[in-house]
């Protein structure tokens, strides 16, 4: 399919509100040193830094009620919509650096209420070594980054399922997520009885990454919005370190460079998290160098036959 790029806009969240481990509050910078704006503007895109927002310090308290730091994850979320929002109404591609995954809640909401108003399909496209689907009664953490496909879905505090115009924001059959290798156990219940479309390791093993995304893509036309909510521990540690939430046995380097070529082909891309690169638990910022790497294909920088 022929690339027309859309303009982008990238904003930074610098918190690690929602996240287990601090230091995700520097990914945004760690992205910029690794040059994420000028290689985007490189694949001929129109694109524009944003800067960071802000938002409440880290108060590093224990959970209450089940959630850890609820008012401070609903502040950053809301700044997160906002802006979102914001630039979607500009006409433009959001792309999100957090920060941890929690901010998804902010950024999705935005895209979810933005299609319905424009009446385009939305697919979201969970890139995680997790499912993210925990509520209060079964999370092991109380860490909200484990909850925003939960919360998303309407299963959460009412401060978060009620962010945007339209609660819940999301239909589970709007989600497939891929990458999949740590699902807590009352998490496995939830997401078999919300029905949630897992691609894991697993059957990433058993039928191969191209048949995999095939599948994930299947039915995106030109009416579709895609949502890419990329946290990085989808990738393999080995590959990616710098990551507070590391699992073993990830999507190596081929796979997710063919899973962004597959994305980009659609040209159905709408909007971007990129999530989760922790600087302090990295190795020389090859986290975000490789994240952005991988961005450059996203935005279709593919084959050398092609380019
Ligand atoms: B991430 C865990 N399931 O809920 C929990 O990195 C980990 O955004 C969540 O995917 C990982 O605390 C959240 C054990
Ligand atoms: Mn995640
Ligand atoms: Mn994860
Ligand atoms: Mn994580």
């Amino acid at each position: 399919m022929a690339m027309h790029p859309r303009p982008a806009s990238v904003y930074g969240l610098p918190t690690d509100i929602g996240a287990a481990h601090r230091g995700a509050s520097m990914g945004p910078e760690a992205l910029r040193v690794a040059r994420l704006v000028e290689a985007i503007a490189k694949r001929g895109v129109d694109i524009r830094d944003e800067g960071n927002l802000g938002g409440p310090r880290n108060p590093l308290s224990k959970p209450v009620d089940g959630y850890r730091h609820l008012d401070e994850v609903v502040a950053w979320n809301r700044a997160a919509m906002s802006m979102s929002a914001r630039i979607l109404g500009e006409g433009r591609m959001p792309i999100m650096l957090g920060g941890d995954h929690c901010l998804a809640m902010g950024s999705i909401t935005a895209v979810a209420d933005h299609c319905r108003a424009i009446g385009k399909k939305l697919r979201v496209l969970w890139l995680d070594a997790h499912a993210d689907f925990n509520t209060r009664d079964i999370t092991p953490s109380g860490n909200l980054h484990g909850m925003p496909v939960a919360c998303l879905c309407g299963l959460g505090p009412k401060e978060l399922v009620g962010l945007g115009k339209h609660a819940p924001a999301l239909r589970p059959d709007q989600i497939r997520q891929i990458g999949i290798r740590s699902v807590d156990a009352g998490e496995k219940r939830l997401v078999r009885e919300y029905e949630i479309d897992i691609y894991d390791m697993r059957y990433i093993d058993e039928i191969g990454m191209r048949r995999v995304m095939e599948e994930v893509l299947d039915g995106v036309d030109a009416d579709t919005h895609l949502h890419v909510s990329f946290d990085v521990d989808m990738l393999d540690p080995g590959i990616a370190p710098g990551t507070g939430t590391r699992v073993p046995g990830g999507v190596n380097y081929r796979e997710a460079q063919l899973m962004m070529e597959m994305i980009a082909d659609t040209g159905a891309m709408g909007s971007l998290d990129l999530v989760e690169v922790n600087p302090a638990l990295d190795k020389r910022n090859a986290t975000a160098k490789l994240a952005v790497d991988l961005v450059e294909s996203l935005f279709g920088k593919s084959t050398l036959m092609r380019d």
